[in-house]
């Protein structure tokens, strides 16, 4: 009888900046003070592009918004290591990856308002995906065409922790792995699933290690580490561009609801929500940017000021430009050629809508009177 282990793994974890700020000088990515200070910055605008994008939904101006708060280091950290030229794969809570990647506010905005414009495709960006998971088998099909075409390029997913229990998600990762696919899955770990916890996701001990069964790599990162995370994001790209995909789990927390139709309260408590607002991953950052002497009150000021100009104006630009809405387009542009089903489904949802004296919508620009500064 023989019986000898033939396999064994280990998953690393990688923090450059810890809890108080502290940077590890060995694990620092290469980054300049100008491009540290425009990471903040992002931040900052991604933050409260989501609280005023909150605030407009609670009074009618906006539909469904699902908030990134606390995910801003994962999200601006890896999306600042994705070079221009690389595509980037969402899902539905990338606002701070979006805005990094230089997608105006407006267009998050219309998104959110029912305009297809928001879900174009613009610059190398996927739109958002809804289907938890679906869009990891997108990022794998982008990759293998950059391998088969020799580019020198990547795809980056963005997923949740519920999301790495989705078939779609293994699928993905293991034709990545077989066929050399230039991809980085990229796990955010915001430690709930609307209302299921980490703990009721999966018995694994990190969700990294589930690169194994795929023969990829797999690492965890502090994802409230925008440092750590822009490194290790730029290390899994620069591998998945030889052909070596790779999974990164970043630790984080969802610190706001899963979307505006949830109310976190009734599932999870106000002592786990303080532990994680302690390790907010702005107020970190900022701690390390004032000890490098980049920050200080009068700049801290000045890019507050600057943010709610610019999303003042965007909103106003969102408004102004959402002249109409047309439900029956959520049928549209998926397929070129719209397959018999969905003809029908179409067919009865617009007969349906005209029975219910609800034809396409068109809705005018508003001038708004009450305040909606999110506060
Ligand atoms: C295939 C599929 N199943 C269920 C849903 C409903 N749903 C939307 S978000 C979500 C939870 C996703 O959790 P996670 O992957 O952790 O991402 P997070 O929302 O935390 O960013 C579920 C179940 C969906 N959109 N798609
Ligand atoms: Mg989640």
């Amino acid at each position: 009888m023989v019986r000898e282990q033939v396999a064994e793994f280990s998953v690393e974890y990688v923090q450059a900046l810890d809890e108080e700020g502290n940077a590890d000088d060995a694990e620092l990515p290469d980054v300049d003070d100008e491009q540290l200070l425009e990471m903040y910055r992002l931040m900052r605008l991604s933050r409260r592009v989501d609280e005023r994008a909150v605030a407009l939904q609670r009074r009618g101006e906006l539909g469904t918004y699902a908030p990134g708060i606390g995910q801003e280091a994962a999200q601006v950290g890896s999306a600042i290591a994705l070079e221009p030229e690389g595509w980037m794969v969402p899902s539905f809570r990338e606002g701070a990856a979006f805005l990094t990647r230089g997608t105006p506010i407006h267009r998050l905005l219309w998104y959110s308002m029912g305009m297809e414009e928001g879900a174009e495709v613009s610059g190398s960006n996927f739109p958002p995906s809804i289907p938890v998971g679906s869009q990891a088998l997108h990022a794998s099909g982008v990759g293998w065409a950059q391998e088969i075409t020799g580019a020198d390029e990547a795809a980056l997913a963005y997923f949740g922790d519920g999301a790495t229990s989705e078939g779609d998600v293994y699928e993905a990762m293991n034709v990545a792995g077989v066929l050399d696919a230039h991809a980085v899955f990229l796990c955010q770990n915001n430690q709930w699933a609307i209302s299921v916890p980490r703990s009721g996701q999966s018995r694994a001990e990190t969700l990294a290690q589930k690169a194994v069964a795929a023969g990829i790599e797999g690492v965890q990162v502090d994802g409230n580490d925008v440092l750590g995370v822009l490194s290790v994001t730029r290390d899994a790209l620069e591998s998945a561009r030889e052909g070596d995909p790779v999974l990164i789990e970043a630790l984080t927390y969802r610190r706001s609801m899963h979307t505006t139709s949830d109310d976190p309260r009734v599932y999870r408590t106000d002592e786990e929500e303080a532990e994680w607002e302690a390790l907010d991953p702005i107020e970190r950052f900022e701690t390390y940017l004032r000890d490098e002497d980049l920050l200080d009150d009068e700049r801290f000021e000045a890019i507050g000021d600057e943010i709610e100009e610019l999303i003042a104006d965007e909103i106003d630009r969102a408004k102004e430009g959402q002249t109409r809405v047309v439900p029956a387009e959520m049928f549209d542009y998926v397929f070129a050629e719209a397959p018999p089903e969905l003809v029908r489904q179409k067919e009865v949802f617009e007969s349906q809508q005209s029975t219910d004296g609800e034809g396409p919508t068109s809705k005018s620009a508003t001038s708004e009177e009450a305040s909606d500064d999110g506060e």
